[in-house]
């Protein structure tokens, strides 16, 4: 009996294959809290490199699936920062395994919004495949009258605890994706905490 072997050759792309098993800083937050027009902010700022004197800000559509963008962190390298649509929710934790970084974004001038944002924040602190990665905690949209402040966000909905009850280093930074706060302050943490290198 003569056995033949079949050889199949099968060509994956290389960015395909990269894409497959990099890591990534994930971007979380419940639909329109500005994740989107945050992430087209930081690529145009820091490729610029200037963080003042903004144009208007750009149209957005609500994220359906996942938005891929690149920052610049200088002449040696970009990062690759992953938006996960809000109306994603409930799937976000199947990207938890190829996480590296956690970015976790809450529009502070929506108070119907913000204590839904704390389970889905704490759903996500709690989750094992992301106990080692550092986080950061962005309070988005503070250029909108009255917006809640930190003060409020621990006495009402226990922001405190829960941080203070997370395994993961976390950084907060209060931010406005439409006229600028916070975004320099932004891509110094990415500087920091992400090192995977793109390009
Ligand atoms: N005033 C103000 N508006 C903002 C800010 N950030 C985003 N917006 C507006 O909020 C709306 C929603 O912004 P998106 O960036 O699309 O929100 P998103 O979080 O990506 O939403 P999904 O993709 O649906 O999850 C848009 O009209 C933005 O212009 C901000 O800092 N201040
Ligand atoms: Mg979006």
């Amino acid at each position: 009996m003569t056995l033949q072997l079949v050889s199949i050759t099968v060509i994956i792309p290389v960015p395909v294959l990269f894409l497959c098993f990099v890591r990534m800083t994930l971007v979380l937050g419940a639909s329109g809290v500005g994740k989107t027009l945050l992430l087209k902010r930081l690529s145009s700022c820091s490729s610029k490199g200037t963080y003042t004197d903004l144009e208007e800000p750009p149209s957005t559509i609500p994220t359906v699936g996942t938005n891929l963008v690149n920052i610049s962190m200088g002449r040696k390298h970009d990062i690759t920062l992953r938006e996960m649509g809000g109306c994603m929710g409930p799937i976000w934790k199947n990207y938890f395994k190829e996480c590296s970084a956690l970015i976790f974004v809450v529009d502070v001038s929506n108070r119907m919004q913000v204590s839904a944002s704390c389970i889905q924040l704490l759903e996500a602190l709690t989750n094992g495949d992301v106990q080692f990665v550092p986080v950061l905690l962005i309070l988005n949209k503070i250029d909108m009258p009255n917006p809640m402040t930190r003060t409020e966000l621990d006495t009402t909905f226990q922001l405190k605890s829960i941080l203070g009850a997370a395994k993961q280093d976390i950084s907060i930074i209060e931010a406005s994706a439409k006229d600028g706060q916070g975004l320099e302050e932004i891509v110094k943490w990415l500087q920091q905490h992400c090192k995977e290198i793109v390009g």
